[in-house]
């Protein structure tokens, strides 16, 4: 199997999911300039798509898309998905309030061009919805105490909520520094080149 990524990018939270869950994998980097992997080859011939995340699984079946690879990684490993009757779902909805209402809001951020005043208006709408978050935060992580594929997810959203200045809500700075030091997440942002 291995995770197509790119240093920092939201392929992270699957790079964290893998270890998380305990697979074996491997990492190409993806230069999302030329879509070109580090090996030398065309990305566009992994996934079309052309962005980062890809997980190509050992039968050559190519993933895309965070909530696709994150609800398959959790799939792969007993204890990951929140419990009770909508447990998956919770976490499907919860990827996919990261995904759509969070994740694309930095979008401003790294659009070249972008005016301070459209930045300001989408930090201000980001930290509003991770708001919402910070309040349903009871117990250790977003799912009580179950580690689930969503808080690898948000842990990457509030990395580069902190890089771009974005402000976090409380509780979300102390739940980033209680997730920093899991060893999932040390060995993804170490094999990423960010320690
Ligand atoms: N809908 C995709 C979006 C993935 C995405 O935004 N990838 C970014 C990195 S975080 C990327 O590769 N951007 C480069 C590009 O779009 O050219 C998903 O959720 O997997």
């Amino acid at each position: 199997m291995i995770l197509f990524y790119s240093p920092g990018a939201c392929s992270l939270a699957d790079h964290i999911a893998l270890h998380e869950a305990g697979l074996d994998f491997d990492r190409i980097r993806v230069d999302l300039k030329t879509r070109t992997t580090e090996t030398g080859q065309d990305y566009l011939t992994v996934s079309p798509k052309g962005y980062v995340p890809a997980l190509q699984l050992d039968d050559g079946a190519v993933l895309t898309e965070n909530i696709a690879i994150l609800s398959w990684i959790s799939d792969q490993s007993a204890g990951m998905i929140p419990p009770g009757a909508l447990g998956r779902y919770r976490l499907l909805e919860m990827m996919a309030f990261i995904s759509t209402e969070i994740h694309k809001g930095f979008k401003p951020y790294f659009t070249p061009g972008t005016s301070d005043e459209a930045k300001a208006a989408a930090g201000e709408t980001i930290s509003k919805r991770l708001g919402f978050l910070a309040e349903r935060m009871d117990g250790l992580f977003l799912f009580g105490e179950t580690f689930t594929v969503a808080d690898a997810y948000l842990f990457v959203m509030l990395r580069w909520a902190a890089r771009v200045g974005v402000s976090i809500p409380e509780p979300l700075p102390a739940w980033f520094e209680r997730v920093k030091p899991r060893p999932s997440v040390k060995l993804a942002l170490e094999h990423e080149g960010l320690t």
